[in-house]
């Protein structure tokens, strides 16, 4: 074990492994390869950060093997979340914008200059990483669905359910390499993603007991009750003994979750790509199997508040320009006002002024896209009232627009499978 970067800061190693990193890479003298570069996925919420920045501290002091944590998003993106400043600020890390590292941080080496990846919080390297040498993943940590990838050079290789991916992390860990302030991050990442272990909600039993394994670890401990308690309690999904029920989880979870959902500052353009995932499919129904590249937004705002008055054409297309993008689909999720009730939305756009091969057939791609949504069993969508009974299919200009309300468990994690599937699906 390393005593010295046992003592460490997280905010000391996060931003001296920056500095060493952006050195090798800069001498090009082939020592940006003796690095792992660690990443989530590109919607850069809180779960995607602290899991990535664990996995970093996890694989440079357990196996020695320098580690750099990449967001994969631009520095000034770090904005769009409020509650993801707040729980790197209880990390101490004051300074997030200059002590991690963003992708726009390389933009400018080409290729790019590491071809070693470890993945979290998603388990398909982006096809954006291209490196001299062909690129190998060495490591996957995820929650969201299987793409069966990188089977034989993995490990480990974990991608299984779980509220948060930070929870498959924390097993990783053994108690005595955890920092207070890591086992902090990574809780706060647990608490968003599971509103808080409550009850009947998304947490599963690695939420929890990851939670508890984290909890007295963490800055919060001197709030906590005894460990045998807190272990006692990481067994019960519900009760005045849970976990949920614990004071300063409660009050942290409370602080962290009225930041995330305070988005009011936020316009159009800032809601489409705060929370932002990008696909690409190979279209093999089509007879010059073109590439296509999709979106999904989620937004916590319903489109009323929003995209009215034709701001979700205008807006939507040009975050479509912007991104290069065929097919966009915003995805929202929401309280009703009357009995809080969860809810989501769901309005697809398809672009046709910009066809990815000769002669592509735009009619083809968008009925194929309305047919799978429309016949999904898990998605259940019924056309939106307020949206002209659903359907915009004339919209001035180049796209094909139907909006719908959905199945409320129906998160980004089963849309995105349904779309891929739609896409790649036999004719
Ligand atoms: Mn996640």
């Amino acid at each position: 074990m390393n005593e010295i970067l046992n003592h460490m800061l997280l905010a000391d190693f996060v931003s001296s492994s920056k500095a060493k990193y952006l050195q090798d890479v800069q001498s090009n003298d082939g020592k940006a390869e003796e690095w792992t570069v660690v990443m989530g996925n590109e919607a850069g919420d809180l779960d995607t950060i602290a899991s990535s920045i664990a996995f970093a501290w996890l694989r440079t002091k357990v196996l020695e093997q320098p580690t750099i944590s990449l967001l994969q998003m631009g520095r000034e993106d770090l904005d769009l979340r409020a509650e993801n400043l707040h729980a790197l600020h209880l990390a101490g890390l004051s300074q997030p914008k200059d002590q991690l590292l963003f992708v726009t941080d390389l933009a400018e080496f080409k290729p790019f200059p590491s071809s070693r990846f470890a993945l979290v919080d998603h388990n398909r390297l982006a096809s954006t990483f291209t490196p001299a040498e062909p690129p190998s993943v060495v490591a996957i940590v995820d929650h969201h669905a299987d793409e069966g990838l990188y089977t034989d050079t993995a490990e480990p290789r974990i991608v299984s359910p779980a509220g948060s991916c930070a929870s498959h992390i924390a097993s990783l860990f053994d108690i005595a390499e955890l920092p207070p302030e890591l086992a902090t991050l990574l809780l706060s990442a647990i608490l968003i993603d599971t509103d808080g272990l409550k009850p009947g909600g998304k947490a599963i039993d690695v939420d929890r007991k990851a939670a508890a394994f984290l909890a007295p670890k963490s800055t919060l401990a001197s709030s906590l009750p005894p460990v045998n308690v807190l272990e006692a309690s990481s067994t019960n999904s519900s009760g005045p003994n849970s976990l949920f029920e614990i004071e300063a989880i409660k009050s942290l979870s409370e602080e962290l979750s009225t930041m995330k959902n305070d988005v009011s500052h936020l316009g159009p353009r800032d809601l489409l790509r705060r929370d932002y995932k990008e696909y690409e499919f190979v279209l093999p129904w089509h007879a010059d199997k073109p590439t296509i590249r999709a979106g999904l937004s989620t937004v916590p705002v319903r489109l009323k508040q929003w995209a009215l008055d034709g701001k979700l054409e205008t807006e939507g297309e040009a975050w479509m320009k912007e991104r290069g993008l065929h097919i966009l689909g915003v995805l929202t999720a929401y309280r009703g006002a009357t009995k809080g009730k969860r809810k989501r939305e769901m309005a697809w756009m398809v672009r046709t002024d910009s066809p990815p091969s000769d002669g592509f057939d735009f009619d083809v791609l968008a009925e194929r896209l309305w047919d799978g949504l429309e016949k999904d069993a898990i998605l259940e969508v019924k056309k939106h009232k307020k949206f002209a009974a659903g359907t915009l299919d004339n919209v001035p200009g180049q796209l094909r627009v139907r909006v719908y309300t959905q199945n409320p468990q129906a998160t980004r994690k089963i849309t995105a499978p349904a779309l891929k599937a739609i896409m790649e699906g036999p004719l």
